[in-house]
């Protein structure tokens, strides 16, 4: 309930305010009726919301300016009040403006743009690397820092009937990635079959992985929770049924989850609880 409303209320805000709010969502999925983009979570997805608020601002601006025109020049130029018509045919005052002021335009919109293109290419400065493969029809995350083990995260409920404990039909995997907050994470993506393509709108976040192929991108989530998205390339029959579940913990969290994962999968000796592992290895972080 107190979830629901928050929810609702960023999506309120965010409508009214335009983006670069703080985001107070603790989840992002798409919601019946929701209006706007999801809340953003990083520093990329909140610059994306703002230069998506300003170019926003400038349609509305061109969309007015011309209607405005458009209906200045029906009343004043119709045949009833004018019935003799001007035969000018240039006026170079006019043709300057209208050929400068669009150039002006484009050139306020590429700033912004290029600049966002950039910011969001590589990280600066990661502080740890997660790797993303796609395979028909599921992910698969590894943790070069950690040993290299691998969890395979498939999809948790195709229909509303399997949507049971707090699963979600077609966002709900049965292992999500996990990620540490406020940490500037390397993700490195590639494929083992097709084109695929791994995206979590809230945090501005849409890459393709591309078998033999190498791509880069980062994020920083600031806040913990549970983040949804989808592949986002059609890469067969399965296409729609390969959710991506990002979970967003706490640095502590994090540790405890890397210790686990690494004793199951035989990496270091698990005679150490997972209690006491977590702040050896919360120090590294
Ligand atoms: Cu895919």
């Amino acid at each position: 309930m107190g979830l629901k409303l928050n929810r609702a209320f960023t999506g309120l805000t965010s409508l009214i305010a335009g983006a670069g709010l703080p985001a107070l969502a603790l989840a992002a999925q798409p919601e019946p009726w929701q209006l706007n983009m999801q809340p953003a979570v990083t520093p990329v997805a909140e610059s994306m919301h703002s230069f998506h608020d300003l170019l926003l601002w400038i349609i509305i601006t061109i969309s007015v300016f011309v209607a405005g025109l458009l209906v200045y020049v029906m009343i004043k130029f119709r045949s009833g009040a004018n019935p003799n018509p001007s035969k000018t045919a240039h006026n170079t005052l006019i043709e300057v403006l209208w050929t400068v002021a669009p150039i002006m335009i484009l050139v306020v919109i590429a700033i912004p743009s290029f600049r966002l293109l950039y910011v969001s290419d590589k990280a600066v400065d990661a502080q740890m690397t997660v790797k993303v493969q796609g395979y028909q029809w599921y992910w698969a995350y590894s943790y070069p820092d950690e040993g290299d083990f691998v969890v395979e995260s498939r999809i948790a409920a195709r229909t509303e009937a399997e949507a049971t404990d707090g699963k979600i039909r077609m966002l709900s995997t049965d292992n999500p990635l996990v990620v540490p907050v406020d940490t500037t994470i390397r993700v490195i993506l590639t494929s083992d079959n097709v084109i695929h393509s791994w995206a979590v709108p809230a945090f501005g976040v849409q890459k393709y992985t591309t078998p033999g192929h190498v791509n880069e991108t980062w994020f920083k989530a600031e806040q913990t929770g549970t983040f949804y998205g989808m592949c986002q390339q059609i890469c067969g029959a399965d296409h729609g049924f390969m959710p991506v579940e990002v979970k967003v913990v706490s640095k502590e969290e994090y540790a405890a989850y890397i210790a686990a994962q690494k004793a199951q999968a035989g990496l270091t000796p698990a005679t150490t609880s997972v209690a006491e592992a977590v702040p050896a290895q919360a120090t590294q972080n």
